[in-house]
């Protein structure tokens, strides 16, 4: 591809037209190198056991069983159940090492704070922890060790499903009994079930697909997002720049990238505290800039830049002045190892079970988190000397934006416009009509698709629309970078959507509140999970009613397609614009993306949403906005 069939984003251009020109191979290169496998784009190649591989031929010429009699419908199910429980235990994952992380800051053997106290107490209290007369710390104790519980338990429901879930949502899982005791065990069962010789039957596999939607957004999405907030605090409204021209040529650039906020946040701690050391060797000071998800969770909390969302990040090292890239875990390309290698940068894993051959490592773990945030960022500090000039470039371009948007803020700006009652200002503008409806744009960017074209192209329509946008992961930088998170986006909202975001904009200050929130990481979307639950209970309604929706249009993720289970369990559409590879089974299809009178069971006859599959992103938003308008007419307004 030409490098405007690549990405929109100039910066990217630009550090890509670089890349060819020193003759660095990027993801975008090996895309276009990578033929497309009918069999593994359509879930038909199964590699369950030692018999096969087999492979199911399309159209019924060939093969139409694999050696051990499973047929194209168990085949593909259980490759989908298989992808969401990737995406599960990655996110289950991160909540576990945020639980623990909460555990040894309470009991001293780790140097964090617990810097939102208050989000403390209201969780302990939401979880039935008697908090009378006991310190914080004891506090955050328990609830650390009720979030283990939620790896643990044998009987019963998760806690945290208990905690977060919607009244009817549950009653719906109770009855199809797929709600979740503990993410280990489900995620253990699931891996069993997949394998050769269990589970055979299509739907009985896509229900445990649900299940594993369901861990991923409770012990993935909201332990993470409340036991982070407590340990880090409730984002709060900031502004921040995004795009590559936040690295900056004077000084010692570090790149912060991956998923967990225990090694980012020390590193950014760090990184100040060690600013003197970095002039010593000629430099103005540390900038730390943001890649993927770990760039999503420094900007919410700390203003920290953005450089760059997922398939964009080994040209961050192209530009000639990354001293280190240091990494956690998940969406961390091998690749930028072999183009750090063309550089002085120095790629820093920090996860025993996450590393790249070639890399250097620092083990990082909580109780020594301090020691490991410095030997990180000096090792920085020590390459900064080590450039060559003749491969510097930085493109210039930076866009602001503004982020932040927790839950808990959002409320507190609709409480200046009424402070008994804050959703009501929301409601009304939803009801009314002023607000068409609401929708979440999540996900990734990937290499093989243009970038950020698919992201920007689905906000636009629905804010044309006047739909009120929010958005996290790699789709918020999309947004981002194209100015849809500051006031200059406005111009793309229909009228009396740019109404509604001035007026409360202005209520708090601002000229408009930016057309899309950014509400965070891909943990956070919890966040707006917590908005539909809150507005659904005030309105005395089951979420799957409200005229929401989710659109995925750049993903690449497997955890992508199994946030996108979790809210589809919950009755909200969500859209995707890159193969779920589930389409050859018809019967996987009909369950999926079937509606109302399809034959047989249908996500949507049973929750309420769908997922639905569209790779022109302009139809994919026009797609959800008659979804929008068909869930308007059943409830009258
Ligand atoms: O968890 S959006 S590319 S970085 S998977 Fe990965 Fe996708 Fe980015 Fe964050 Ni989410
Ligand atoms: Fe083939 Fe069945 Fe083994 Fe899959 S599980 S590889 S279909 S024999």
């Amino acid at each position: 591809r030409d490098i405007q069939d690549v990405s929109i984003d100039q910066g990217v251009q630009e550090l890509l037209e670089k890349a060819r020109r020193e003759g660095v191979d990027t993801a975008f290169d090996r895309a276009d190198q990578m033929s497309t496998c009918g069999f593994g784009s359509t879930g038909v190649c199964c590699r369950h056991c030692l018999e096969g591989p087999c492979r199911i031929a399309p159209n019924g010429k060939g093969p139409q069983r694999g050696i051990c009699g499973a047929d194209v419908h168990t085949i593909v199910a259980r490759n989908f159940l298989s992808h969401l429980t990737e995406g599960a235990a990655g996110h289950a994952e991160h909540g576990r090492e945020v639980a623990l992380t909460l555990l040894e800051a309470a009991e001293g053997t780790a140097p964090y704070e617990i810097k939102d106290q208050g989000k403390l107490l209201k969780v302990a209290q939401d979880l039935k922890i008697d908090i009378t007369n006991k310190e914080p710390k004891e506090i955050a104790k328990e609830v650390a060790l009720k979030a283990l519980e939620d790896f643990s338990k044998q009987k019963g429901i998760m806690n945290w499903v208990e905690l977060r879930a919607h009244k009817d949502s549950l009653a719906t899982w109770n009855e199809l009994g797929v709600t979740p005791v503990n993410a280990h065990l489900e995620i253990s069962k699931s891996v069993a079930r997949s394998a050769m010789g269990c589970d055979a039957d299509p739907l009985n596999l896509v229900l445990g697909g649900i299940t594993m939607g369901l861990v991923d957004g409770y012990a993935g999405l909201h332990l993470s997002t409340d036991l982070q907030d407590i340990l880090f605090g409730t984002p709060k409204a900031v502004k921040a720049q995004y795009a590559m021209g936040v690295l900056k040529e004077d000084m010692i650039n570090i790149a912060v990238h991956g998923h967990v906020p225990m090694l980012s946040e020390k590193v950014v701690e760090w990184a100040r505290k060690l600013n003197s050391e970095a002039k010593e060797v000629g430099a103005k000071g540390i900038n730390i800039v943001g890649v993927c998800c770990t760039g999503n969770e420094l900007l919410m909390r700390q203003g920290v830049s953005v450089a760059s969302s997922f398939s964009s990040q080994e040209l961050v090292i192209v530009s000639g002045v990354l001293e280190a890239m240091v990494v956690d875990i998940q969406c961390v390309m091998p690749g930028i190892q072999a183009v750090a290698e063309c550089y002085h940068t120095d790629i820093i894993t920090t996860l025993p079970y996450v590393k790249i051959p070639g890399a250097s490592h620092i083990e990082f773990h909580p109780e020594d988190a301090d020691e490991a945030a410095q030997a990180i960022v000096r090792k920085a500090i020590g390459n900064f000397t080590k450039r060559d000039p003749a491969k510097i470039a930085i493109p210039q371009e930076t866009v602001e934006a503004y982020a932040g948007f927790s839950t808990e803020q959002v409320v507190e700006a609709l409480a200046l416009i009424n402070q008994e009652d804050p959703l009501q200002p929301l409601i009304e503008a939803i009801t009314s009509g002023k607000i068409r409806g609401v929708a979440a744009i999540v996900g990734c960017t990937n290499p093989k698709e243009k970038q950020d074209i698919g992201n920007v192209t689905v906000a636009k329509e629905l804010l044309k629309n006047n739909v009120l946008v929010v958005a996290t992961g790699c789709a918020a930088h999309s947004l981002a970078k194209h100015n849809l998170m500051n006031p200059q986006g406005l111009a793309y909202c229909g009228e009396e959507l740019r109404q509604v975001l001035e007026g409360i904009g202005q209520a708090a200050g601002l000229p408009s509140l930016p057309p899309v929130l950014h509400m965070g990481s891909c943990v956070d979307n919890s966040r707006p999970a917590d908005l539909l639950t809150a507005i659904a209970n005030k309105l005395g309604l089951p979420i799957r009613s409200l005229p929401v929706v989710g659109s995925c249009p750049e993903t690449h993720s497997p955890k992508a397609l199994s946030i996108g289970t979790f809210f589809i369990a919950h009755g909200v559409d969500v859209h995707v614009g890159v193969s779920p590879q589930v389409s050859g089974s018809s019967v996987v299809t009909e369950m999926l993306c079937g509606d109302k009178v399809s034959e047989g069971v249908t996500a949507e006859k049973v929750f309420g949403g769908k997922l639905i599959y569209e790779t022109d992103p302009v139809k994919g938003a026009q797609l959800l906005l008659e979804r929008i308008d068909s869930k308007r007419a059943a409830l009258g307004i």
